[in-house]
């Protein structure tokens, strides 16, 4: 059976996890010592991030390529839209979401759950991370348009590589406006098995992460600090963050391939 090393609140796992479940995949579920020494997981994803998939003697890493080999292997109820442009124009949204978006909510846990910053600047990171998140939010009503799916008629590629962030982000408090093209989207694509299923995994595991900040602390868990996470901590005002985090060795940036 397919083995999906994943954590229920990724939103790149929860990106896989809907395609399995909407073709109908069988496949178990690990979530791997993200704290370290977990070779298995190692061998699986080189800069130890989940998720990443186990087929047989194959190991693959990064949501969207595990996403191609899904729908290649597995070609009945494609996830791609059916022309080249229309599968550019939704993994340009998706590349967006997982590069642009997803700092954001990242950026807002790290504050709330991590607890990286308190007082203003927790204040400042948030109001910064809420003004980001409208504007995202009015990029996707603009690229919704009048479809009906981000993919186009039917559900696929481009709303499982949205419906992960919209969710994180109301979570936290920041929802699409009443009445928009994006919040009657939410609505259908929140009510699909496949969806449900994500988001009924997710919410046990955030019941336990009020403490999880005191993993952070002790020098236990050492956050991965990449690309356009390092990035949105500096540009939204928390350089701060990021020395601390140095100064304590609780953040870390790429393991080496
Ligand atoms: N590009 C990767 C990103 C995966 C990723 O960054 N996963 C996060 C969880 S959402 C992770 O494992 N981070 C490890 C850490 O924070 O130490 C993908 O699309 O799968």
């Amino acid at each position: 059976m397919l083995k999906l090393y994943e954590h229920p609140l990724s939103p790149y796992a929860q990106k896989v996890k809907i395609a399995l479940y909407e073709k109908g995949i069988p496949f178990e579920t690990t979530i791997p010592n993200l704290f370290g020494g977990d070779d298995e997981f190692a061998r699986t994803s080189p800069r130890l991030e989940v998720p990443s998939l186990v087929d047989g003697e194959l190991a693959i890493f990064d949501s969207s390529i595990i996403l191609e080999y899904i729908d290649d292997k597995w070609p009945e109820h494609p996830m791609r839209p059916a022309t080249p442009a229309e599968r550019a124009r939704v993994r340009m949204i998706e590349e967006i979401c997982d590069t642009y978006y997803e700092a954001i909510n990242w950026g807002l846990a790290e504050i709330r759950y991590f607890r990286r910053a308190t007082g203003d600047l927790a204040a400042k990171l948030t109001e910064r991370a809420g003004r980001q998140i409208a504007g995202m939010h009015a990029r996707l009503e603009r690229d919704l348009g009048s479809r009906t799916y981000f993919n186009g008629e039917d559900f696929g590629w481009g709303d499982l590589s949205v419906f992960p962030y919209v969710n994180g982000s109301m979570g936290f408090g920041f929802t699409p406006p009443s009445g928009s093209a994006l919040s009657e989207w939410y609505g259908r694509v929140a009510a699909r098995d496949s969806v449900r299923l994500c988001i009924d995994a997710a919410l046990p595991a955030l019941a336990g992460f009020d403490q999880v900040h005191q993993l952070v602390e002790s020098g236990a868990f050492v956050r991965e600090y990449r690309d356009h996470r390092l990035e949105w901590m500096i540009r939204s005002g928390g350089i701060e963050v990021v020395l601390e985090g140095l100064e304590r060795k609780n953040i870390r940036f790429h393991v080496e391939p």
